[in-house]
């Protein structure tokens, strides 16, 4: 928050942006079982971009498989150090998903934050949030990711207690963390479960009414033409996930013509499932829907990679 004084004086009180380093491995397709497949540096420069980040320099690679303590090879993750190093970047995210000690060990070497992916889309879900609803299902989205990742905050205090005893102080706070982050979940879970049933007499003064429902790519315009067509004056901007919660709105072509749309979150490439899961609500509204439009951006430089997203 600034003060009176900073802004009579002119100065930006906001904080500065992150300056970013994205980092990708291009891996076979058939890697782990289908997880594998080529990185997408444009697209998490813009989901970047959208957090709040300056992205200030990139590495990629390809391998077989990653280095398991690493992800990168020793290589290339000199290269990155370099980067960092050269660029004064304080963040570096990651296309790939990293696993709870890869985070950790990468950190330990780079001495700056190192997020992946799927951390980032939270991270602008949750900043995107504007309802009761999308803020409950971003936070047990957080939840549930953060939940195997508790020990990376408290292995310093195991190390310590290593050997000593079957339960050091780590071990016990750690116990203690998780069963509030699970009680929050089941909270959650139940608040969540009330808002979508109360959505249920909604849903049945709907019935027999013609649904179409807008899905598409993030960003394509869905919100755009909700407006057009309605006077849903949804908030609609230059970014990813702009919209997180279902909106509709009845159109009327004429006496007999009439219909239900509806615009919703959009869809990008490996969605984390933590907040398919948890946003299983809002898009229960596509499920719905006795027609889908899709809507594709057609001046996007690979619409085809777009549709396939969806
Ligand atoms: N040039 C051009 N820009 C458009 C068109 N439709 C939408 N836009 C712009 O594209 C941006 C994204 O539009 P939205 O309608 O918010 O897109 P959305 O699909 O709802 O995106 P999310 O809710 O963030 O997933 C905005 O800056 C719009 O002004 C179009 O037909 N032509
Ligand atoms: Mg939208």
């Amino acid at each position: 928050m600034g003060t009176r004084r900073d802004e009579e004086q002119g100065y930006s009180t906001e904080r500065p942006r992150d300056k970013a380093v994205i980092a990708g491995v291009n891996l076979p397709i058939a890697w782990s079982g289908g997880m594998g497949g080529e990185a997408d540096l444009p697209e998490l420069a813009r989901l970047v971009d959208t957090a709040g980040a300056d992205v200030v320099g990139e590495v990629e690679q390809n391998r077989h498989r990653p280095v398991p303590s690493t992800y990168l090879g020793k290589g290339r993750l000199e290269d990155l150090q370099e980067l960092v190093e050269q660029t004064d970047a304080n963040l570096v995210v990651f296309d790939n998903d990293l696993s709870p000690a890869q985070g950790k060990n990468l950190e330990n070497i780079l001495e700056v934050n190192v997020i992946d992916r799927t951390e980032l889309i939270l991270d602008i879900f949750a900043s995107h949030a504007s309802t009761r609803q999308s803020s409950l299902q971003v936070e047990l989205a957080q939840l549930q990711y953060m939940l195997p990742r508790l020990t990376r905050l408290w292995s310093h205090l195991e190390r310590q207690a290593g050997g000593i005893g079957t339960r050091g102080p780590g071990e016990t706070q750690l116990e203690t963390d998780r069963r509030l982050v699970n009680k929050r979940i089941t909270a959650l879970r139940s608040q969540l479960k009330d808002i979508a049933s109360s959505r249920i007499t909604q849903v049945r003064s709907r019935e027999g009414v013609f649904k179409t429902s807008l899905i598409g790519y993030t960003n394509a315009g869905k919100s755009t033409l909700m407006n057009g067509l309605t006077d849903a004056k949804v908030y609609v901007k230059d970014q990813l996930f702009a919209t997180l919660d279902a909106t509709t709105r009845k159109v009327e072509l004429d006496e007999r013509r009439r219909f239900l749309l509806t615009d919703t979150v959009g869809f990008i490439r490996r969605l984390p499932h933590h907040l398919v899961e948890s946003f299983k609500a809002t898009l229960q509204e596509v499920q719905d829907a006795d027609l889908m439009i899709h809507v594709v951006e057609a001046s996007s430089e690979d619409p085809e990679h777009q549709i396939r997203s969806v």
